[in-house]
């Protein structure tokens, strides 16, 4: 095989031992926030990771390596280059044959971290079907990735740059577990409610875990979705959100935005409409993921091999 992983020796060390880690994403880095907050953001994370006793692995490719767990000089220039390709799982063979340097989506992490032997992933938001998908055919290679990659991923939802209710339709024809953290409804990213119920709800990472365990004895192959809402103090209300995302998704199909590029521009484009208090209440969700994340690989870790 040409390319192999290169993990990290706290993270291999960890693994070794049976002990808890967590996977952290880098389009999130490269293409979800801007620079310095990026990098600042991913850094408090893997502090927030550890602080909860569990071992973060970032996970990359660099120049056509597949990165499981990054130094500190890695991430700064993730979060630093212009030049990084943001990939999902099928761009993971290009960046290898091309020694290219990748920014891993939900999807292309999964596939990372399950090969890497991680079950528990902490991010912002998952990609979804967008509206308009129906005429646009735009659905994120996340879903089809959660169908048969058995990671759980712990997010604050889904952004209602999405449509949501045919996203959580989506997922159920998937078979893809949709777990609420601690609340009745599914959470919208930025706010805690969506107007869509849980279609399920534990409390408590002990709760995660025991279900993510029966899912393994169970044979269920795919991963699951652990939406956690975002904390009160830091959410945007949906009436407030909802309205710049209308206005930011006209702007773009004016643009004539497409592809791969669709969710960087809208992120962005929010940024810049809410005078970058969408970008607190993303790094505040983010750190928020990865404090429960981290609490169920510990849970995960202390039960016994089923
Ligand atoms: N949502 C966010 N921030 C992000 C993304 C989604 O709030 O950075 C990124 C994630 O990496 C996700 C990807 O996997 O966008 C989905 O892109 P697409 O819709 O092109 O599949
Ligand atoms: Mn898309």
């Amino acid at each position: 095989m040409t390319t192999t992983l290169q993990v990290h020796p706290a993270v291999s060390e960890a693994l070794a031992l049976g002990a808890p880690v967590v996977a952290l994403e880098s389009t999130i880095i490269s293409h979800g926030m801007p620079y310095p907050q990026n990098v600042e953001t991913a850094r408090a994370v893997e502090g927030i990771v550890r602080a909860h006793g569990a071992e973060p692995a970032t996970i990359a490719v660099l120049d056509g390596r597949c990165a499981i767990g990054l130094d500190d000089t890695q991430l700064e220039q993730l979060g630093q280059r212009g030049d990084v390709h943001k990939a999902t799982t099928r761009d993971l063979p290009w960046l290898a044959a091309t020694l290219s340097t990748g920014a891993t989506t939900v999807a292309a992490t999964m596939h990372l971290a399950h090969l890497a032997g991680i079950r528990v992933f902490a991010t912002g938001g998952i990609g979804g079907v967008h509206r308009g998908a129906t005429t646009s055919f735009d659905i994120s290679a996340d879903l089809t990735e959660l169908a048969r990659t058995p990671v759980a991923v712990v997010c604050a939802g889904v952004k209602s740059i999405l449509d949501i209710g045919n996203t959580l339709e989506y997922l159920e024809t998937l078979g893809v577990a949709v777990i609420v953290a601690g609340a009745d409804e599914f959470p919208s990213f930025y706010s805690r409610g969506s107007g869509f119920d849980a279609p399920r709800r534990l409390d408590g990472s002990s709760e995660i875990a025991a279900f993510l365990d029966a899912q393994r004895a169970l044979g269920i192959s795919g991963g699951a979705v652990i939406a956690n809402p975002i904390p009160a103090a830091d959410e945007i209300l949906r009436a407030e959100i909802d309205a710049i995302i209308d206005t930011a998704l006209a702007d773009m199909s004016a643009c004539g935005v497409h592809g791969r590029e669709v969710t960087p521009w809208l992120l962005a484009r929010i940024v810049e409409a809410t005078q970058g208090r969408s970008l607190i209440a993303n790094i505040a969700l983010v750190k928020n993921n990865a404090a429960l994340a981290a609490d169920i690989a510990v849970a995960l870790a202390s039960m016994r091999p089923s």
